[in-house]
């Protein structure tokens, strides 16, 4: 090719490298400075088409089991860090962010902790331990953890527990005392980590939202280390009124990063009916699709909501399934053979949309 051929080809090329839109979230999520995120089983990583739409769709990854106490701790006295660092690896090796979930829940403990007959002070000492060593094997890796996971009701009062009252660490009837606590620990283990309090069903405005609210006013007013909070938004499209969640969840992003934390929203999913045969209505599969857009515009509305993580990617793969018995599902950006769905489209359309709004 002669040289003004090759020139002519060049400028061409970059024109439009530089001019197209971007072609996927990850793509999208990246030149908006956003996170694209999702949860991981580690053992689907060898499965080609699931890894090969995870790297190329998300900039960042989330242990959706790897990192929790039953999988971490099979006894008191081993650590077992395989399945954590295979997903940390898959991410290192695709320049994906990794965050951690999570190190203190009063659920998906191994039966040695819950049947153990601990007193307040060994399970004070064991959680200490256990928050140092994980947080110190993945320093520098897992840049933001959630510290704590679903510690209130739906009434907004601290949620009985292991860590909490059963007997607890040593703070029981002490509120969100527990919770200081871990975070103070959390921060002395890895002072570079991002520390969030992740939780269920206080997305919009409720009584659960009103008491998150208040506890992060109370941490930042104090000074204790506390850097965002996750908004799980596990959704079931029987119960999505979307005007309404658009505006409440708007609402309640924008109250708390007015506190000075980051908002990211931590286990997206949007579960449909099931007929008898596992089958979604096609207004169903659209509705679902409104639902994740109303999402991401609530998100992207302020500045610091800085991820969209969903919990899982593929209908192929989700909790859903099993939890609800087959009767709700395909809740995810992708379906079975990982082919776009609406919703996937949606949110592209949302985060190429949102760049405007954002800066
Ligand atoms: O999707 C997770 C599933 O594989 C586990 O069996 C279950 C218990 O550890 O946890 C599921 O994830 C939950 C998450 O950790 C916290 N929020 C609710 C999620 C769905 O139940």
């Amino acid at each position: 090719m002669g040289s003004f051929a090759s020139a002519l080809t060049f400028s061409l090329v970059s024109t439009f490298v530089l001019t197209s839109p971007a072609q996927n979230l990850r793509q999208a999520a990246d030149q908006d400075g956003l996170l694209v995120s999702t949860a991981v089983r580690p053992s689907q990583l060898t499965e080609p088409a699931y890894a090969s739409t995870l790297a190329r769709e998300f900039n960042m990854v989330e242990a959706e089991d790897a990192m929790k106490w039953w999988v971490l701790r099979p006894d008191a006295a081993t650590y077992d860090f395989g399945q954590g660092d295979e997903l940390v690896r898959f991410a290192q090796a695709h320049g994906m962010k990794v965050r951690g979930h999570c190190l203190v829940w009063g659920r998906s403990n191994p039966e040695w902790l819950t049947q153990g007959h601990f007193t307040a002070l060994q399970l004070s000492r064991l959680l200490h331990e256990h928050i140092d060593r994980v947080m110190g094997h993945y320093a520098g890796q897992v840049f933001a953890w959630d510290v704590v996971n679903e510690a209130l009701d739906e009434n907004g009062n601290v949620r009985s527990s292991i860590w909490y009252d059963e007997p607890g660490i040593g703070f029981s009837g002490h509120g969100t005392e527990y919770i200081e606590r871990v975070l103070r620990w959390a921060h002395e283990a890895d002072p570079h980590a991002l520390l969030f309090y992740n939780e269920a069903e206080g997305e919009g405005l409720n009584r659960k939202s009103d008491a998150i609210y208040a506890m992060v006013n109370d941490f930042k007013r104090r000074g204790v280390p506390i850097d965002g909070v996750g908004l799980q938004m596990h959704i079931s499209l029987a119960d999505a009124d979307i005007p309404a969640i658009a505006a409440d969840i708007s609402t309640n992003i924008a109250r708390l990063t007015a506190l000075g934390v980051q908002v990211q929203i931590t286990e997206l999913d949007v579960s449909l009916p099931l007929d008898s045969s596992g089958l979604a209505r096609a207004e169903d599969l659209s509705r679902q699709a409104d639902v994740y857009r109303a999402i991401v515009r609530a998100c992207l509305n302020s500045a610091g909501c800085t991820a969209i993580q969903t919990w899982g990617f593929t209908d192929k793969y989700s909790w859903i399934g099993s939890h609800s018995r087959g009767a709700r599902g395909q809740a995810l950006p992708f379906d079975r053979t990982y082919q776009p769905k609406a919703a996937y489209r949606a949110v592209l359309e949302e985060i190429l949309a949102g760049r405007s709004t954002r800066h």
